[in-house]
């Protein structure tokens, strides 16, 4: 299955063209790849995250972003497929809110990290480094790309301000504030 829409636009990575090359290919595993182009709450552009399906299962998850405070930040999917501010009944707004919670597509109701038995959403937290660049690449079996309840095509991903420790407790792991936020969808170029 191909169902990746290629757009040339701006900013056409090689990398990521080569990703898609890959599906081309005879002999290989069809993937097919999504993207959420990740911005900060006043909507400038931080980067982008790839996600690519694999028909074996699972997604192979990456993260490129630059402009963030050096450390560990919280990263999860989220069930909405919005950034959009949300202002609740008080006024309060939240940055990114519409995003909803966390995705938990077995119905757990826990929070408990990349290696946990909680939500499907809980990724591991993205290192930033001194010059603010987040990069990482790795592997979740527990979502996928158009394939049944744990698709994330549709949803969010998001950038808290503050390191998550894979618990309930704090809320969220005390990963606090969204950060930054991108919607999946389809790959622009
Ligand atoms: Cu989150």
């Amino acid at each position: 299955m191909q169902m990746n829409r290629i757009v040339p636009a701006l900013g056409a990575s090689a990398a990521l063209v080569a990703v898609v090359g890959l599906a081309a290919q005879p002999g290989r595993a069809a993937v097919t790849t999504y993207a959420a182009y990740i911005q900060d709450a006043s909507g400038k552009q931080l980067g982008v995250a790839t996600f690519v399906g694999v028909d074996t299962g699972g997604v192979q998850v990456r993260i490129d972003v630059t402009g963030l405070p050096p450390g560990l930040h919280g990263l999860h999917i989220h069930e909405n497929g919005s950034c959009n501010p949300l202002r609740d009944t008080t006024g309060k707004v939240t940055p990114f809110g519409a995003a909803g919670g966390h995705f938990d597509p077995q119905g757990t109701g826990h929070h408990l990290g990349p290696d946990g038995a909680g939500h499907g959403g809980d990724l591991p937290n993205l290192v930033v480094d001194e010059a603010g660049h987040g990069r990482t690449t790795f592997y979740t079996s527990r979502l996928s790309v158009l394939s049944g309840p744990t698709d994330i095509v549709g949803r969010s991903i998001i950038i808290h301000a503050n390191e998550d420790n894979y618990t309930d407790t704090p809320p969220n792991g005390g990963s606090g504030v969204r950060e930054a936020c991108g919607e999946i969808g389809a790959l622009h170029g």
